[in-house]
């Protein structure tokens, strides 16, 4: 398969300007009838007309009334066309019931649903199926399901029909449809000018019940965006539907997003907290995409994040201000070092603006996501909040109903503060994690800081240029007293010094606050200094950092040299977790230790070999005597945090929660897991009883709760998602592989299943040390899953490919082993374009 560059991009030679599309719904024999109005493009280099199409039956074509024998490819269709406005109409054939793909119009559970971003639509009829083309759909659906739903307003219905217009122009991508038999979760919401808009969430019947948090969460979302981006929402109707087959979590399909069922139902007895605060934060990234994705969409898929990374740093504003803003900082950090950072090392590095790509699919990355929007934070940082302001209004105003570039993005920043954002620019082009390495020095009362960028090559980008970085510093005095406020500084060359006078003595610094940049900070400093920042730092990030670094360098050097678990690191986080100022839900994330994957990079950017068991013993010597050391805290926090009130999911009682379970896990491995048995029969909410049946599973105490847990549950799909996960998690690294044969062969394994598929095979190369056992038996059984689920949905295979993406980090044996797999894949006859291109760029 040939890539596409962004260089060759040039403008769609015909534009549409209004589609009318007939559905006459059949589960093998779907017809699509589509009228569309072309207009030759004046700006466009060619007038060639060429429109994709794939897998589709062609029965007839015609142009302006006369049918047409136009060329047919596997891409697409080639005719020639008169030099002036012209209809095409067609009609094709297609086959939902065969689709596993779930892209184009498939079927769940008896129900249409469709998927087209990014390339899906070219998979229901022949269209320019791009998104710089946008115009007026006209939808009609037949057939004979009770809920006939599409993008827009319904404008009529009937006895097995229902006509939907969609006012607003749109990129087929957007396009949606819905048939089926759903029931409503119905509410309402008047805009701030006054549109009385209906609300609906459609569900499965015998799933209306778990709407409710939902629909609080989009209802808040609505007004979050009127109230903090001035964005009103603009049709008078929105639909939310959940789908059990899904390849992501949700789509923003103009008024009818899509929701897979994990990301949208919820009821305190089936959901963690940790579901509910996903579930709000993602029906608020779909929502808000409404302007920032569609009505400002992308001119091509390079630009993705355009849409996404400032969708995602919409979402992550609208999480902080529903809840903490440190708690989710914190969190959104562990999670980009965890998969961006981890991307950014390896194999699969790319720009967060990729210059070229086979399947686009492949680059719904954390790199386009979370380093997206991690630019989004930078960029405001760097200009301030007003000017962020008044860029992002000057940004809706003038490019409302346009598909647009980064280069568009950045001009209203440039025009709004003056600023010449060309080195900024960077970020978007060039991939890898700058190091910044700082040394410092005081002398006569001037404390310096000396930073030195630099940015490792990656694939196919080996010189890097200096970026802007921001690093927002403060500094404390020895008593702990904050002798300069934080202040942004602005770092642009290789090497950059910084300079502070009048000060008494020497000052502990506190370093890029707030992860004020997504750079790896490089500085040989000393325990007590980490302590010292634990205990005083005002910035609950770097407070949380330095406990992080504490933990960190004490489990390395229990791993290269044999150590004890680090005193320091005991007594430090014994005074963080009873330090009853501090909030539950940060003592809980400090109570986190750096995860095995996290640890492994570490150990190979010191230049040591990763040994997967050995991180994972190190890993557990130190949980056990951290256990030991603060047991009595562990048992007060316990008894402290007990949530006595009504279950609500909000960040209080989650933090209390959370801190109460981290204590729970502690106790277990003392007293073999005889409380969390207690509060497995006593829990009457999801979040409780996951977490005692994880302690007693940690304990090796969980055979009885693990039948129970499937006895009581064995109904509800999603919650036995999450009994296939975690018994897989809890496996030993000798067993991990088995446990997830054992659970890929039982009766509720389904493959079709994205959500099962990843609750198993996800769950086992989330546990490093089993999937790298040393007898490749891990990398065995996920290359078999992958092979054989490559033809049924290259998507989902394509993406759980980046298990390997590390494989570099390890000794030759587990090279090889890894390096048997990749060909063994790459060897199967008909292997995906999705598949091949992971797998091809991740051997290198
Ligand atoms: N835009 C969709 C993702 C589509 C993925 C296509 N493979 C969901 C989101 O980011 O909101
Ligand atoms: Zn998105």
């Amino acid at each position: 398969p040939q890539p596409v560059y962004l260089s060759d991009y040039t403008p769609p030679a015909y534009l549409v300007d209004e589609v009318h599309l007939t559905f006459r719904l059949a589960p093998e024999a779907t017809r699509v009838l589509s009228k569309i109005r072309f207009r030759p493009n004046p700006d466009a280099q060619s007038r060639e007309f060429f429109l994709h199409g794939e897998a589709l039956r062609l029965i007839r074509a015609t142009i302006d009334g006369a049918e047409i024998s136009p060329d047919i490819t596997p891409e697409g269709l080639r005719a020639q066309v008169p030099d002036a406005p012209f209809t095409f109409e067609a009609e094709v054939e297609i086959n939902p019931a065969a689709n596993t793909a779930l892209e184009g119009l498939y079927m769940s559970n008896g129900m249409y649903c469709t998927q087209c971003e990014a390339e899906g639509f070219r998979k229901i009829t022949y269209y320019p199926d791009r998104p710089d083309v946008m115009s007026v759909f006209s939808v009609r659906i037949e057939g004979d399901a009770p809920v006939l739903l599409s993008n827009g307003d319904a404008v009529a219905q009937g006895d097995g029909f229902a006509e939907w217009h969609d006012p607003w122009p749109k990129p087929a991508y957007l396009f949606a449809l819905v048939a089926g038999d759903l029931v409503n979760h119905p509410d309402r919401f008047t805009t701030r000018s006054g549109r009385d808009v209906e609300l609906n969430i459609w569900v499965r019947p015998g799933d209306e019940g778990k709407c409710a948090f939902g629909m609080e969460a989009l209802k808040k979302s609505m007004k979050w965006d009127e109230e903090v981006y001035g964005r009103e929402y603009d049709l008078d109707i929105f639909n939310i539907v959940a789908v059990d087959d899904f390849n992501m979590g949700a789509m923003e399909n103009k008024g009818l997003n899509i929701f897979n069922s994990s990301c949208v139902l919820s009821t305190p007895k089936t959901s963690t907290d940790a579901n509910f605060e996903r579930i709000e934060a993602i029906i608020a990234h779909e929502y808000f995409h409404n302007w920032t994705g569609n009505r400002i969409t992308c001119r091509d898929w390079f630009q993705l994040c355009l849409k996404e990374g400032l969708t995602v740093y919409r979402d992550s504003e609208f999480t902080s201000d529903m809840r903490s803003a440190p708690v989710k900082r914190i969190s959104d950090v562990i999670d980009l070092r965890a998969r961006q950072f981890r991307e950014d090392n390896g194999p699969l590095a790319h720009p967060v603006r990729p210059a070229s790509f086979v399947e686009i699919n492949n680059f719904y990355t954390a790199t386009v996501y979370e380093k997206g929007a991690e630019l989004i934070g930078m960029l405001k940082r760097l200009v301030g909040d007003e000017a962020y302001k008044k860029a992002l209004n000057l940004y809706f105003e003038r490019h409302d109903g346009q598909a647009c570039t980064i280069e568009d993005w950045l001009a209203v920043f440039e025009e709004v503060t003056g600023r010449d954002l060309v080195q900024f620019k960077l970020w978007y082009e060039e991939a890898g994690t700058p190091r910044l390495k700082v040394r410092d020095e005081f002398k006569d009362g001037t404390y310096t800081l000396h930073f030195e960028q630099q940015t490792p090559a990656t694939p196919g980008q080996d010189t890097k240029h200096p970026r802007v970085i921001p690093i927002a510093l403060g500094l404390l005095g020895v008593n702990g007293d904050e002798v300069q406020e934080t202040r942004l500084l602005e770092m642009t060359q290789a090497a950059q010094s910084f300079s502070f006078n009048g000060l008494a003595s020497r000052p502990i610094p506190s370093i890029l606050r707030d992860f004020s940049a997504p750079v790896i900070l490089e500085r040989d400093t000393s325990n007590a200094e980490r302590a010292f920042l634990l205990a005083h730092d005002t910035d609950p990030f770097n407070k949380w950092e330095a406990g992080r670094a504490l933990a960190r360098d004490g489990i390395i050097a229990m791993i290269r040299e044999g150590a004890a678990p680090d005193p320091a690191y005991l007594d430090a986080v014994q005074t963080m977790a009873r330090d009853e100022t501090l909030d539950p839900a940060f003592r809980a994330l400090a109570l986190g230790l750096p995860s095995e994957d996290d640890l492994a990079q570490t150990l190979f950017d010191m230049g040591s070999t990763p040994d997967p068991q050995a991180i994972w013993e190190a890993l557990e010597q130190l949980r056990n005597a951290r256990a030991k050391h603060i047991e009595a805290v562990a048992r007060e926090l316990n008894k402290a945090h007990q949530v006595t009130a009504p279950y609500r999911p909000d960040a209080e009682q989650s933090g209390a929660r959370a801190l109460s379970n981290a204590a729970l896990a502690m106790i277990s491995r003392l007293d073999g897991g005889a409380l969390a048995a207690r509060q497995f029969e006593s829990a009457d909410n999801m979040t409780q009883q996951l977490a005692a049946w994880s302690c007693l599973l940690q304990a090796g105490a969980g055979e009885t709760a693990t039948q129970a847990f499937y006895d009581q549950w064995q109904e509800d799909r999603l919650v036995v998602d999450k009994w296939f996960s975690l018994q897989i998690v809890h496996a030993s690294p000798e067993e991990t592989a088995e446990a997830a044969s054992r659970l890929a062969n039982h009766a509720d394994f389904n493959i079709r299943n994205p959500n099962r598929f990843r609750a198993t095979f996800g769950a086992m190369v989330m546990s490093p040390a089993g999937f790298h056992h040393a007898s490749g038996k891990g990398y065995r059984l996920l290359a078999d899953w992958l092979i054989r689920l490559d033809p049924l949905n290259p998507q989902t295979t394509a993406r759980m490919c980046s298990a390997f993406e590390t494989w570099r980090r390890y000794d030759d044996a587990r090279q090889t082993l890894i390096k048997a797999e990749l060909d063994r894949i790459l060897a199967t006859p008909g292997l995906s374009r999705d598949t091949t291109e992971m797998v091809t760029r991740i051997r290198g």
